[in-house]
Formats: C-alpha cells, sequence, structure tokens
C-alpha cells in the first residue's frame, strides 16, 4: 500500500515537473496538449527502465532476434496502450485521476501514427504488442515518414487529402540514435577490383543519404518486457560549404540534400496496389539496407562468426515490399564482409522469410530493370546472378519445359520480380488464412508450390485483444472479466468461459445494454463529427476498411438503394430501423474509388433527409477513418460487412476486431471469414455469395454477362438507372456513369462487373434480410453476438506470432525482472 502511494506521488511530481521544465507554467495553466506531453514524459519515464532491463536481459542470455521489416507499421496512439500493458496501470491512472486530470482527453490529443494504409500495416502492429507480451526478442524495422496517411476530409461528399503531419509538435514517445546513423547508397556504378585473385565490387560515383533511426518503446502486457521499433529518417550526408563549391559538387550536394528530404516525406497511400514509382523503391532500399546493416553490427558485437547468423537472426518480410533484404544481405555479406557467394547464399536463405498479403495482381511489384539497375546497380548485379542460378535450378528439374523459367524467373520480360525472388530466396513462404494459402498453393504460386512444398505454410492473422478489446470496449472488458476473470488478457481462448451465459436471460440483457451504451458512444461521435442523428435502437450495420472494388463498398450502397426503393414502394412493410456506416480512404489516385465515396455520401444525402421513411434507414459515412476512431466503431457494431468478392481478400482483421465486440458477421466465404465461421457456428454468421471456387471459375472461363441481371431483375435494374438517371445526382445526371459502367459496360472497362456485384446482390439481399429477422429476436440475437465472443479465441495476435515463433523464427522467451 505504502509502495503503491509512493509511486503515485512519484508520478504526479513527474507530470508536474514536466510542465515547469517544458513549459514554465504549472500543470493547471497549460493546454491539454501541453498535459498530453506532461503524462507522456511520466509514462516514458517509466517505460525507459524497463526497456534497458529488457535489452540488458536479451544479451545476457544471447537471444535469437526476428527483425519484422514493414514499410508500414499502423500503430494509432500510444499513450493510451501503453498504460494499460504497463503493470503498474492503476497506479498510474489513480495519479493521473489525482492531478485533475481526465485521461480519455489526454489520450485524444495525441495524433495516431499512422505510419500504414490498412490490414497489412494495423497486422505489423499487432504482431508487436503479441511480441512484447509474449517476451519474444524483436524488432520492428520501418520508415519514419514525416506525413502519414493522408488525412480525409469529406468536402461536398468528396474525399480530400490532407496532409498528416503528425510530427508536426515532436514526439515524446520516441528516442532519437544519433548513435546508429549508417550510410545508404544509391546509383553510381560498379568497379570490379582484382586483388591476390579475389573480385572485389566498389560503388562509385553514388548519392548517398545518412540513416537516422528513432526508436518507440512496444511494452509487453504486465511482464517488463520493452521491444523497439526502431523506424528511419533520413538526413543529408554533406552539408555543403559555401566558400568552396565549385558547380558539380554544388550540384552533387544540393542533390543529395533533395533526396534525404524526398526519401522519408510521406507514406504512398496505396492499399493493394504497386504504383511502381522509383520514390518507392528508394524508400524499400533505404530502411533495409539501414535496418540490415545495424542488425549485422549488433550481431558482430557479442559474436565473431558471420556464418552463424542465422542462429541469431531472422528477418521476415512484410509482403514485398522489403525483399531488397535479400539482395543487400548478400552484398553485404560478400563486400563488406568477404564472404564468398556460397556462405553468403547460405546463410541468407536460412535468415529470410516471407509472408504474401495478397492475391490481387495490380499489387505485385515488378520493377523495370532500366529504373532498378540505375538505382541499385550493385543489388542488380546480384538479383541476375540469383536468377541465373535459379533458372538452371528449374530446367534440371523440368528439362525442356521453357514455360516453367518464362513463368518463374526472378528476372524475365525486362522486369524484376520481387515476389519470385522473396520465395526463391526465402526459407517460408506463408499466407495469411487457410483459404489465401491453399489459393497461393493451387493458383497464384502453383509452379513454386510444385518445386518447394516445404517452403509454404500458413499462418492465419490475429489481433490484439488488449487494443481491440482492453482499450477500445472498457464496458465489454469488466464484464467479461467479472464472469471469467482476466486471464483473456494474454491468453483469449479463456473468453471460452462465457459461453454458458449464452442462454442465460441476465446475462443477454446485460450484454445488450452494454452494446446499447458502446452504441450511444458512437452515436454521439456522429453527431459530433457528421452533425447527423443516429437512433442507437437501430441495427448498427458497419462496413470499415479501404475503400477498394474488391471490398465491395459498392455492393453494400447498392443495397441500401434498392431497401430505400423498397420502403418507399411498400411503405406499409415491416422494417426494422437501420444506420449503415462506412468509413474508408480511397487511394488519392483511385478514382472509381473516390466516386463510390460520392456515391456513399449523396445516397446519404437523400435518404437521411427524407422525413416519409420515418428515419427507418441512416446512412454515416465517418470521415478520417483511423486507428483511433476505429476502436469506438467496433465496440459499438451490430453487423460487420465482410462482403469482398470470394478469393480476393486474403485474410482481414477487421472481421476478428468486431467478431470480438460481439458483432455478427456478414460475409462471403472470404479470406478469414471461413475460419470465423468455423469456430462460431454459420447459425450465427450470414454467410451468401459465390464461393472461391466458383469465382476462380467463372475468371478463368470469361466472367460471367451481368447484362442478363440487368435485363431479368427490375429490383437490381432500377437501381442502376438511379446511377445515370440523376436521382442521386440532379446537378449532374452523368456523375455515376463510371460506376455504372463499371457493373455493365464491357466497352469501358476490359471486364464488366469484375468482382461480381451483380451475380452476388440477390444473395446478399436475402442474407441482409435474415439479418433484419434475427434481430427481431433479442434474446436469441444476445446468444449468438456472445458465441462470437466466446469464440474468438483462435484470433489473438497472441497464438499467430507463437505459430511464427514454432514454426519459422524459432525464437525462446526471455523473462525480465525488475529490480523494484
Ligand atoms: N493487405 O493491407 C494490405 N495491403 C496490401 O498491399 C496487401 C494486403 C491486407 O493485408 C492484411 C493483413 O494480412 C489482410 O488481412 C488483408 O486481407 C489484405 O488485403
Amino acid at each position: 500500500m505504502e509502495k503503491h502511494e509512493e509511486f503515485k506521488a512519484e508520478f504526479k511530481k513527474r507530470v508536474k515537473d514536466q510542465a515547469k521544465m517544458l513549459y514554465r507554467k504549472s500543470l493547471d495553466e497549460i493546454s491539454d496538449r501541453h498535459k498530453f506531453v506532461c503524462v507522456a514524459y511520466a509514462v516514458k519515464d517509466i517505460v525507459i527502465d524497463q526497456w534497458i532491463a529488457t535489452q540488458k536481459a536479451y544479451d545476457e542470455k544471447d537471444a535469437k532476434i526476428v527483425y519484422y521489416l514493414s514499410m508500414e507499421f499502423l500503430m494509432g496512439r500510444a499513450l493510451g496502450n501503453m498504460i494499460i500493458n504497463l503493470s503498474s496501470r492503476d497506479e498510474i491512472k489513480e495519479a493521473i485521476e489525482e492531478l485533475g486530470l481526465d485521461l480519455n482527453v489526454i489520450e485524444d490529443q495525441e495524433p495516431d501514427a499512422a505510419l500504414g494504409n490498412g490490414g497489412l500495416g494495423r497486422l505489423a502492429a499487432c504482431f508487436l504488442d503479441s511480441l512484447s507480451t509474449l517476451n519474444y526478442p524483436a524488432y520492428g524495422c520501418g520508415i519514419r515518414y514525416k506525413y502519414g496517411m493522408f488525412q480525409q476530409k469529406i468536402e461536398n461528399g468528396y474525399q480530400k487529402e490532407i496532409p498528416e503531419d503528425w510530427l508536426r509538435h515532436a514526439n515524446p514517445l520516441e528516442i532519437k540514435r544519433e548513435e546508429y546513423a549508417c550510410e545508404v547508397k544509391f546509383g553510381g556504378y560498379v568497379r570490379v577490383e582484382n586483388r591476390d585473385g579475389r573480385n572485389y565490387f566498389i560503388q562509385e560515383g553514388y548519392q548517398s543519404v545518412n540513416a537516422i533511426p528513432y526508436d518507440m518503446p512496444i511494452v509487453g502486457y504486465g511482464n517488463n518486457v520493452v521491444n523497439t521499433l526502431r523506424i528511419w529518417d533520413a538526413e543529408p550526408v554533406v552539408h555543403f560549404n559555401l566558400d568552396e563549391f565549385d558547380k558539380g559538387s554544388y550540384m552533387a550536394a544540393v542533390e543529395q540534400e533533395n533526396l534525404a528530404k524526398t526519401i522519408t516525406e510521406v507514406l504512398y497511400p496505396n492499399d493493394n496496389h504497386y504504383a511502381g514509382k522509383e520514390l518507392r523503391l528508394k524508400q524499400q532500399y533505404f530502411f533495409v539496407s539501414a535496418s540490415l546493416q545495424t542488425a549485422i553490427k549488433k550481431y558482430l558485437k557479442n559474436h565473431d562468426d558471420i556464418r552463424k547468423l542465422p542462429e541469431k537472426v531472422v528477418f521476415q518480410m512484410n509482403d514485398t515490399h522489403p525483399t531488397l533484404t535479400v539482395a543487400e544481405l548478400m552484398r553485404l555479406l560478400m563486400d563488406e564482409y568477404n564472404l564468398e557467394w556460397d556462405e553468403a547464399w547460405d546463410i541468407t536463405t536460412h535468415s529470410c522469410a516471407y509472408t504474401n498479403h495478397t492475391i490481387m495482381s495490380e499489387a505485385l511489384e515488378k520493377w523495370p530493370i532500366e529504373l532498378f539497375s540505375r538505382l541499385l546497380p550493385r543489388c542488380y548485379q546480384i538479383i541476375e546472378e540469383i536468377n541465373r542460378r535459379f533458372c538452371i535450378e528449374i530446367e534440371n528439374k523440368y528439362p525442356g519445359n521453357h514455360d516453367k523459367v518464362a513463368k518463374m524467373a526472378i528476372i524475365y520480360d525486362g522486369q524484376v520480380k520481387m515476389a519470385h525472388l522473396a520465395i526463391c530466396a526465402g526459407f517460408s513462404v506463408n499466407g495469411v488464412a487457410k483459404l489465401h494459402t491453399e489459393i497461393l498453393k493451387h493458383q497464384e504460386l502453383k509452379d513454386f508450390y510444385e518445386m518447394m512444398p516445404e517452403k509454404f505454410n500458413n499462418k492465419t492473422n490475429g489481433i490484439t485483444q488488449r487494443r481491440f478489446l482492453l482499450h477500445a470496449n472498457p464496458l465489454l472488458s469488466e464484464w467479461v472479466t467479472g464472469k471469467v476473470g482476466d486471464d483473456w488478457i494474454t491468453d483469449l481462448p479463456k473468453i471460452k468461459g462465457i459461453e454458458v451465459y449464452a442462454d442465460d436471460k441476465k446475462a443477454q440483457a446485460e450484454f445488450m445494454n452494454i452494446k446499447y451504451q458502446n452504441k450511444v458512444r458512437l452515436a454521439k461521435y456522429i453527431k459530433e463529427h457528421n452533425g447527423i442523428d443516429v437512433d442507437p435502437r437501430s441495427i448498427f450495420d458497419v462496413q470499415v476498411k479501404r475503400l477498394h472494388e474488391y471490398k465491395r463498398q459498392l455492393l453494400n450502397i447498392l443495397h441500401v438503394m434498392y431497401l430505400y426503393n423498397q420502403i418507399k414502394e411498400h411503405p406499409e412493410m415491416e422494417f426494422h430501423p437501420r444506420t449503415f456506416i462506412f468509413g474508408a480512404k480511397a487511394a488519392a489516385g483511385y478514382k472509381i474509388a473516390k466516386l463510390t465515396i460520392k456515391l456513399i455520401n449523396s445516397v446519404a444525402d437523400v435518404i437521411n433527409n427524407d422525413e416519409s421513411i420515418n428515419g427507418k434507414i441512416k446512412v454515416v459515412f465517418i470521415e478520417n477513418y483511423r486507428v483511433s476512431n476505429a476502436e469506438i466503431i467496433f465496440a459499438a457494431a451490430d453487423v460487420s460487412e465482410q462482403i469482398s468478392t470470394a478469393s480476393k481478400e486474403a485474410s482481414g482483421t477487421g472481421n476478428m476486431k468486431f467478431m470480438l465486440n460481439g458483432a455478427l458477421t456478414l460475409g462471403t466465404m472470404d479470406g478469414a471469414n471461413v475460419e470465423i465461421v468455423d469456430e462460431v457456428g454459420e447459425e450465427n454468421a450470414f454467410i451468401f455469395g459465390l464461393s472461391s471456387d466458383e469465382v476462380i471459375n467463372y475468371e478463368n472461363n470469361g466472367g460471367y454477362n451481368p447484362m442478363d441481371i440487368f435485363n431479368s431483375d427490375m429490383d437490381i435494374r432500377k437501381v442502376l438507372m438511379q446511377l445515370i438517371n440523376g436521382f442521386y445526382s440532379p446537378d449532374d445526371p452523368e456523375r455515376f456513369r463510371p460506376i455504372y459502367n463499371s457493373l455493365l459496360n464491357t466497352q469501358e472497362t476490359d471486364v464488366a462487373d469484375r468482382y461480381f456485384i451483380l451475380k452476388d446482390f440477390k444473395s446478399y439481399a436475402a442474407a441482409q434480410k435474415r439479418v433484419e429477422e434475427a434481430y427481431r429476436n433479442q434474446e436469441g440475437w444476445a446468444k449468438s453476438a456472445m458465441l462470437n465472443v466466446a469464440n474468438v479465441g483462435k484470433f489473438t495476435s497472441d497464438r499467430t506470432i507463437e505459430e511464427y515463433v514454432q514454426d519459422i523464427w524459432h525464437l525462446e522467451k526471455v523473462k525480465v525482472k525488475m529490480d523494484v
């Protein structure tokens, strides 16, 4: 008890001292944002001791480390999550309260660290949380983008992108580590020098930048472990001297300045889409090279045999974005550490592993040889040699089968194929859900699977319950803990204990009341941010994710248009009020996605303002969907829309966050939905649509004809006509023509209705009817919702990480003890 009070007093003093030191004021004189900074520094003070202790424990144990290389880490806010993970969380919360501060208000001051686009980046963030919580030594390695994912403003129904200047006020939770700076070289040429019968490859005439790491602490749950997210910034190598310059070196100096400035300037806002920009390749090489250089140096501090690197280090490549790891590791081992090819290859192929996150062809990274070899001449040479040897292997395995080489080569048709490089050199290739891995093995990567089946494995994605239940939904967390204890926080399958309450009327009522409270919280947010009144008693039907044609937000909004027509035509029909909630960012250059946002907002305008329907339908587009508002949204959802065209969504992770918060899935048999249904039972979800086999079959046989549906189904026809008759765009009836064309017109798009929206429409509408019927039975609904929560255990990222550790990384847990 005394210790408890002592701790609080010390913490409060630290917060006040910060106010004095940073702002020369007392705590009650400073702004909320400044209060956030003071609290953040006081928390960091606690974290730092654990951080130091953790790194010391790793060194002492000589533990193997995973380097999780990722272009994206969608961290969201750190402070609140850090506090709940610390063992001293209760004392910290009490101290904050005793200081007269409101923790929610303080947390709200922190900008989201939005260094990612969507699922892939958020997965990386969940993995870091799990790695720390499970006591595994890990580094996240990425880029410290000056501008993260853009902020979305909706103006007149259209998306506007505003730069996300998250570092404007500096970041109290990071540490600049200048002592680990290193140089990264671009361009120039490679000179070969023969000394004592050995060739040395020397890069000359290059431009270079200094890579400077910033470390962010990743706090494990109640175990004193603090791992590191190391993100790299670029600074110019030379600051030029105005007295000495001649024209040539002046220009070179300016170019180097510019290179450093631009490299970490901004995150590419594309999700599931590769834009092929030179700057993107620079970003990739920049962070990969810096991360590898420091990983090797760190290893060599305590070891003298570099050949044993794979015993202590593993590099996990998050999609193909960091695949240059393969070439850069070979380069460093051969050119900097003087190993021969075979030795370097042996090390590389035992330390690199690759995760595939998509089969969307437009996401596959293929770099033109010209660009690649100009920017990274030495890496290109190395990849050429890897390719030459790989092609010989293919030929040996399939003599005379030139088709195989054409399909599998790393360099072909003037392009460097990053996935092929990752598979050839990686010792593990994994998909992110069972169905996705099967599609990789038997469709997309069939040839590779046939040649090296032992590399392929599945790791179904997961999410951290600590952020998405414990932090995001305090009411439900407390309720669950009251029923089954708090083991679920680090052992999610324990949540199964609530299953016995699924038929208990009292528990059902409590559960539904919590959902109601969370809906009130979201309704308040919507009122504040959108000015729209929504009724918390209506069904909250939610689709939040990136905007992409394959995710089919269009199917959802077309169905809303259809429902609206139905209500107008049959005002007497039974209908439970429904609030359709959307949240989605579209890539800045993705026209049809942006037009879909406009369509959703236009439909919202018409429907929300039609008094004749008595508020039966409301449509809300939540501006600037991101990690911090996602936490409020998941908690309030009744229905989780997971309606991608089967086979297209590799896994999905939003689906798991909804399930964790007691929403019922309305979805296709795609990605991890399949496994969700396996766990919860089909009777507790609403499944519809073509199967992935059916979709793939159509695709392999020239698609289907959406005109047949247009001509035979008058309901669908009416909805489609409303896209082009000005019903939702009286000022410009042609506005939504491109959407209409994407569904029906093969002249404008190569394939009409590529994503089978019309084909799945009726089945979707029928599933939506089942949702409504099910919701009428409140007890039945409560039971299903509780069964969703009870059966979510599999989808914790703790399970996913344990599987990576067992099958791929082979790490050992390290205990961290604190002296006090
Ligand atoms: N994914 O977020 C992205 N970006 C990409 O470029 C490729 C894939 C997503 O990764 C998630 C994590 O594995 C998956 O759950 C999701 O299905 C996939 O689209």
